[in-house]
This record gives C-alpha cells, structure tokens and sequence, in this order.
C-alpha cells in the first residue's frame, strides 16, 4: 500500500510559523503589546518564565529565513501577521502603523522574489491587547467582528494584489477552549479560581468561539466582495483536530463517543461554515449554553470557506463517561486518552504530553472531513512533532532527528495515500515548524521547528535532519507536470 500513490503536480508544500512564535522585537516600530505579551507577564503561565520579547527575532531576520526556506527547497511559506503591529491599539477607529504594516509588504515582496509562495494567517491567537482591556475582545461580538474586519481590509488593500492565499482565524478551538475554559493560553480565562480570578468556562468558550466564526465570515465577505475579483485568490479558516480511536472497540459507546469527539473539536466551527448550523451532539449537550444562529451571522459564516485549513498532529483514544457532563466540560462527556484497553499506546512518545504520533489517523481523518464536508479542497496548514528530550541532547545528535524525519516520510505517505485512494482532494501541506520557536506555555523547552535555534548565541539557525528531507519526499510523490 501507498507505493503507488501520488500528489497532484500543482501540489503545494511548505513550512509554517505564527507571528508571536518567532517574531521578537515587541517593542518596535510601534507595535502594539497583545494579549500573549501580558499574559506571559503573569507568574507560573509560562514554562521559565519565557516571553516571546525575542524568540528567533524573525522581526529582524526575515532573509535569514528566506534562505533557509530556499535550501529547504520549499516552494510555500505560512506565516501569520500580528494585528498589534499593523494597529497598534488594535480598533476599526485607531490608526494604522505605517511601519508595521510595511515590514509585511516588504516580507511579501522578499518571498516572491525568492519565488516562494506566501499563505497569510491574518489572527495567530494575538488579540491586540487593548482590545481586550476595553470590551473582552471576542467576548464581545459585535466590536470584535467590526475591528477585525477593518484590520483585515487594511491588510488585503496592502497585499492583496500579491497574496494569493489568505486564512483568517488559527486553530479558533484553542483560542476558545485554552484561553477562556482551560486558562491555559492568553487570556487565561477560567471557572479555576486557582488559576484565575475571572472567568466562566462553562459558557465563555461558546460565545468566544461563536464570535470567531462570525469575525472570519465578515472577513471573508469582505474580501469576496471588494478583492476577489481583482486578486483572484482565496481564503479560509484554520482547524486543529487530532483523529480519535474508541479505546474499546466493543463498546459502542465508546465507538460513537469518536465521533463526537471530533464534532466538539472541529464541527463545532466547520458544520456552521459548510451546513450551516452547529452539530446536534453539541446543542443536546449545551443546551442554551450554545449561542443560536442569527440569519444574519449565519449567512456570513455558511458558504464561507474556499478551502478547509487543517491542522493535525496526532489521535487519542476515547472513552465515553457514563454520567451527566459536567458544566465546564468542552469534549463532549467523554475522556481524552493515550493508550487503549489493552494498554497499548496510540504511538510513541514526545516531548509534548498532549502529541503520540499516528499517521494512519492522519489518513483516516482526511476521510472523516472529506465524507462529512463535502470533499472540500483541503490544506494541511500545520502537521508536525516534537521529540522526547530533544532540548537536553548534544548539538550533533540533536541536529539528526530522526524521529522528526520518520514522523514526515509517515505522515505525508499517509497524505498521498488518501489523496490517491480515498478521493481526498488535498492540495497543500505545510509543515511546522521552520524554526524552533515559542511553544506558548511551554516557553521555549518543546522545539518543533526542523532548523534549530541557538537561542544562548544570537538566535543561530542551522537546519536539521528533518529539514533537508521533507523536500526529497514530496519530490517523490509529486507528479511532474
Ligand atoms: C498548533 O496547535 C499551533 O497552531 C501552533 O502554534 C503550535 O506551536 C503547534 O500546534 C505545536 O503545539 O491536552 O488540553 O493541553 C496544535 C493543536 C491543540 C495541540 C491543543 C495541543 C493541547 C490539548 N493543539 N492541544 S491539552
């Protein structure tokens, strides 16, 4: 199996990375400070103590990354745009910085002279943190669509002519779930009153997420309305969602638990984007605590996808519980575990707790979206893995991952296999990360990037293993033309 298989010759593969990740230099050129530089201000948030202040300082090395984009052989790069940069204060009445916004154009610029394609991601978890300060940022709908909205139209007119593919929201689940149910991320909000003093995670993470699709269906109104037709590009959101295995098969409940798992992590956005309406698992369990569709808002969101961003790492086992849920419980009543019945692990170990490889669930998932949605063009906008200890090895034996190149070669084997014998229309895949950089809350410990940074001597970058071979395999798989 899988000997065979093939990419389509206008396959499209690259590398990604988020702003705040890698971009450093927080304070310059009047940048704005977002919700993830005060958070990482808040003690015991962030594995130690790390703040994004500097990361790779991407901000200053752009042609240092370009290059290492070109040695890698990539024809694409993903890349998110900090909203605090392009408007300092972040509202649809401040003003624009000049400075911030022309970093980017000329980011774009540099990229296309190197003939590598630039994917934008307009929101990267970053909410200007004045935003946040004067009505709770996407708590508060109406403000938060109308002031994402301006920033978008401020970055489609500068680039728009020269980018042709655009993604509004990464990974709206996270900012949802982690930020105002978890309090894992920015802005910490939770019903955990030993992590924080505000907070509600029973009904927050539903308006928040509800807030966020409405903010990419205006956005993307907008750009078909006033850029489509002159720019001709396309644009859509960003899910994550890992593939789930019932950790008994015998059990049916266990077996249909799967797929409501899956409904909670990523139907909740991609039902109301391609049916129109949240899934019933999700208003059976929530009840009143599910925001309702307007006709308004649902006629923004339905329909508003060019093509479906997927973000994907790994699977889990499901285990259905057996009694009421519990109010701040965002799963769908079921538990998220990593080896089965029979104690077998869904893969092997990484450094993240949450990441145990799987490519067959790679695959599998693929179909999963492809059956419910219609068999949508797909671009796999993230895919990648950490390594057990990586942090602590040797330079040499830390620059041979192995593990990491294994991890490429399974994954996009699996890739093509459901691209070339289950009908998936997948057409992009960009793998995280470029770099090394700023794992969120755990600070800089967890390194995903296939170029090492030596963040002790002037954030050097020097590409490992994994990094030289991902290009040889999609050589391999991708048709010639
Ligand atoms: C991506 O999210 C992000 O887009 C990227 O910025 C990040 O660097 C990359 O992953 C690597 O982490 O057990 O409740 O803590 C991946 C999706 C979803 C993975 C939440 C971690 C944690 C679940 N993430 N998950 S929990």
């Amino acid at each position: 199996m899988g000997s065979t298989s093939t990419l389509p010759p206008d396959f499209l593969w690259g590398f990604a990375t988020a702003s705040y990740q890698i971009e450093g230099a927080v304070n310059e050129d009047g940048r704005g400070p977002s919700i993830w530089d005060t958070f990482c201000k808040i003690p015991g948030k962030i594995a130690g103590g790390a703040t994004g202040d500097v990361a790779c300082d991407s901000y200053h090395r752009t042609h240092e990354d370009i290059a290492l984009l070109k040695t890698c052989g990539a024809q694409a790069y993903r890349f998110s745009i900090s909203w605090s940069r392009v408007i300092p204060l972040g509202g649809r009445n401040d003003p624009i910085n000049p400075k911030g916004l022309q970093h980017y154009v000329k980011f774009v610029d540099d990229l296309l002279e190197a003939g590598i394609t630039p994917l934008i991601t307009l929101f990267h978890w970053d909410v200007p943190d004045e935003l946040e300060k004067r009505y709770g940022g996407p708590l508060n709908k109406e403000e938060f669509v109308a002031d994402f909205v301006r920033y978008a139209r401020v970055v489609f007119e500068a680039m728009g002519s020269k980018v042709k593919h655009w993604i509004t929201f990464n990974e709206p689940w996270c900012s949802s779930v982690l930020g105002y149910n978890v309090g894992q991320f920015a802005p910490g909000r939770t019903s955990d009153r030993t992590k924080s003093p505000v907070g509600d995670g029973s009904r927050e993470p539903w308006i928040v997420g509800h807030s966020l699709l409405v903010a990419h269906g205006a956005a993307v109104k907008v750009y078909r309305d006033e850029f489509k037709a002159r720019d001709g590009g396309e644009i859509g959101i960003t899910l994550n969602g890992d593939w789930a295995e019932p950790w008994d098969p015998e059990n049916p409940a266990d077996v249909e638990a799967c797929d409501r798992k899956i409904e909670f992590a990523i139907s909740w956005f991609a039902d109301p984007i391609y049916h129109g309406k949240y899934p019933d698992s999700m208003v059976k369990q929530l009840g009143d605590r599910l925001p309702t569709w307007s006709p308004e808002d649902i006629a923004l969101v339905h329909g508003s996808n060019d093509f479906y961003g997927m973000n994907h790492y790994c699977a889990n086992y499901i285990k259905a519980r057996t009694g009421e849920p519990d109010l701040n419980d965002t799963a769908g009543n079921l538990e998220i575990l990593l080896s089965n019945k029979k104690g077998e692990w869904v893969g092997p170990e990484t450094q993240s707790p949450w990441l145990r490889p799987s490519a067959i669930g790679f695959r599998k998932l693929l179909k999963w979206l492809s059956d419910r949605y219609g068999r949508p063009k797909i671009y796999v906008t993230e895919n990648g893995t950490s390594l057990k200890g990586e942090n602590d090895l040797p330079l040499d034996q830390l620059l041979d991952d192995e593990f990491r190149t294994q991890y490429f070669r399974d994954y996009i084997d699996a890739m093509a296999d459901a691209y070339t014998l289950d009908g998936v229309n997948v057409r992009a895949y960009m793998g995280w990360s470029l770099l090394d950089n700023f794992e969120w809350a755990e600070g800089y410990e967890t390194r995903f990037g296939v170029t090492y940074v030596d963040y002790e001597n002037d954030q050097k970058r020097i590409p490992k293993k994994s990094a030289k071979t991902i290009g040889e395999i999609f050589n391999r798989y991708i048709q010639k033309a």
